[in-house]
């Protein structure tokens, strides 16, 4: 991208400066660790730049659609001339700076992107929500972040009011609609009227750029806060090889917007490349519309869940040979072999794994051409230096059951998250000797391939939501009928695994109808808190199993579920 090569060179010649198709040279590979790096300026404005000189095609950097018809799309150029003017909206209008969080709680409207690099262009670090997120859960990011700003849309805005009262940091609510509301700010509008004039901010690599909230076995979800580093790593030689896009290709990555997934699906890995992101609004999932799509538009690549494709297989369509399709990636759950190759007879396209968490963004990965071994979940993508472990951080043998480990001395590689914010404890909790402790079993094979086995503690891995089991309990726990619940992971043909909730019920509510206290309870639990947490199986017991201290054992029910002893 740069003619130039800074920063520290630890590589041997050969790998630096690699071409970049169509776009001159690149800066940096995996083993640099530049000064300062920005998306916006370093990728987004490049890009821009080779619009101008007509060094690139004129495809839309962004291409959004949604079921009425309606299109929007706009060239880099645009996108340089509106980020730059959401930078302004949050300087000038909103006095925000440089370190303030913000929460964006967006569904896939085409704001999301203005929003989220509004943010890497002025260092507000921005903290991504699913719009499924209740008050309560709302409550919890902003009071724990310090929010100083939030952005949304008129569904969740009554949500915000309801709580904002109680986050004195909160200062500025934007919404985005075409309505205006009271006590809020317009974005639509302010964009209109903001300069398009910014100079964006020298970052550091190191310096913080995005959180991720992210759930563990006990307790709310954690901060886990990266630097500009993990925008970095998409940049990196080794990491454009997993889906090795092209300017010409049109990507869509159907990640919910909340999950670093979308950040990278929809942001960081396509625009890296100069390749169009398509993205389709789909309020709700439907894997119809899904199918449409694909014949409909000229996507050439595709990231999604396991849980995805599987509901387009069950789709009785005459074909699922979608005309411009070539490349298909997956990753955030466990994928069985024979789906692998249900997908592949279908479709004719071969269907590649990779794997990675909130903490980590993708870590490995059956690269694009790479041999497919079906089931595995592929090798360690370069800067990291991934090995199975024991519990106290020795390297264990191919072959031999560990935790996932991605080496973190003496060097903590660019694009690990830097620490969970404001909790020290469990941020050495996951340090394992020279690694950080993923918490996910798996094997590593004599050519390197990683074989997933699944979770060293209670975290449920639904569709590819992990959810934490004391969300779930906590839940429940507010329902008169339920005396107290334990949650645990339960195999799903479709959804891999799904939430199950066994129940012991308050003497009251013994003679209600299973069936019926069932609907409920599950009903309870999504107005309460983000609905994809709650369990869609439910098993109501006289008493849960428990340690001699009153603890409960939540992986003997799990072992039952999935037919272990
Ligand atoms: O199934 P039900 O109808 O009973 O309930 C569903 C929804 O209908 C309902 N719901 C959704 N929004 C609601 C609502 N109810 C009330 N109010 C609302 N605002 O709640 C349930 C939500 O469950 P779901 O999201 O699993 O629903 P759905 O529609 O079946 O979606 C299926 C999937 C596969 C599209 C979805 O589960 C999904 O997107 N999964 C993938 C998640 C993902 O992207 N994970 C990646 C995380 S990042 C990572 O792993 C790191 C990798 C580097």
């Amino acid at each position: 991208i740069h003619m130039s090569c800074p920063g520290f060179h630890h590589a041997p010649q050969h790998l630096r400066c690699q071409p970049l198709s169509g776009a001159g040279t690149l800066r940096w590979n995996e083993y640099d660790r530049p000064e300062e790096f920005n998306f916006a300026s370093d990728v987004l404005d490049h890009w821009t730049q080779m619009e101008k000189e007509g060094k690139r095609s004129p495809n839309p950097a962004l291409w959004w659609v949604n079921d009425q018809g309606d299109e929007v799309k706009w060239s880099f150029r645009e996108m340089t001339d509106l980020t730059r003017r959401t930078a302004n909206v949050f300087t000038q209008t909103c006095g925000l700076q440089t370190g303030d969080r913000l929460a964006l709680i967006l569904p896939r409207v085409p704001e999301w992107w203005l929003v989220s690099v509004g943010c890497i262009r002025t260092g507000i670090i921005f903290m991504p929500g699913t719009t499924q997120m209740k008050a309560k859960d709302i409550l919890y990011r902003l009071q724990v972040s310090g929010a100083k700003a939030i952005v949304t849309t008129d569904t969740l805005a009554p949500e915000v009011e309801s709580v904002a009262p109680e986050c004195p940091s909160l200062k500025t609510k934007l919404l985005v609609s075409d309505h205006s509301r009271e006590g809020w700010l317009d974005f639509r509008s302010l964009i209109k009227s903001a300069s398009p004039d910014h100079v964006c901010i020298k970052s550091k690599t190191l310096d913080p750029m995005v959180i991720f909230f992210t759930s563990g076995t006990t307790g709310f979800p954690k901060m886990a806060k990266h630097n500009h580093g993990f925008a970095l790593r998409s940049y990196f030689p080794a990491c454009r090889k997993l889906l090795q896009l092209k300017a010409s290709d049109v990507f869509w990555c159907l990640s919910d917007t909340g999950w670093i997934l979308a950040t990278l699906g929809s942001l960081l890995e396509p625009w890296t490349a100069g390749s169009t992101v398509f993205a389709h609004h789909l309020p709700q999932f439907d894997s119809k519309v899904i199918i449409e799509t694909f014949f409909k538009y000229p996507i050439t690549q595709c990231l999604a869940a396991p849980s995805v494709y599987r509901m387009i297989l069950q789709q009785k369509f005459t074909s699922l040979r979608f005309p411009t399709l070539e490349h298909c990636c997956t990753g955030g759950e466990a994928l069985l072999p024979e789906e692998q190759e249900q997908w592949k007879r279908q479709t004719g396209i071969l269907l590649y794994q990779a794997y990675g968490q909130s903490e980590t963004g993708i870590t490995c990965g059956t690269l694009r051409g790479m041999k497919i071994k079906p089931g595995s979940m592929g090798k360690a993508i370069p800067p990291f230096d991934i090995q199975i472990i024991d519990d106290k951080g020795n390297i264990q043998p191919p072959n031999t059951e560990g935790n996932i480990g991605i080496r973190i001395k003496p060097t903590r590689p660019i694009g690990l998250f830097m620490y969970y914010e404001n909790n020290p404890e469990k941020t050495a909790e996951v340090e394992c000797g020279d690694f950080y402790n993923t918490g996910d079993r798996a094997t590593i094979d004599e050519e390197g391939y990683f074989w997933f086995l699944g979770r060293s503690d209670d975290v449920i891995n639904a569709s590819g939501y992990r959810i934490g089991p004391a969300e779930v309990e906590n839940a429940l726990a507010e329902h008169p009928a339920v005396a107290e619940s334990a949650v645990v992971s339960s195999p799903d043909p479709v959804r891999g695994e799904v939430v199950k909730a066994f129940i012991v019920l308050n003497p009251g509510f013994l003679s209600r109808d299973q069936d019926e206290l069932t609907k409920e309870l599950q009903q309870h639990v999504k107005s309460v808190t983000a609905p994809y947490k709650y369990p869609r199986k439910v098993e109501f017991v006289s008493e849960l199993p428990k340690t001699i201290t009153g603890k409960i054992k939540r992986s003997e029910l799990r072992k039952k579920e999935f037919g272990q002893k």
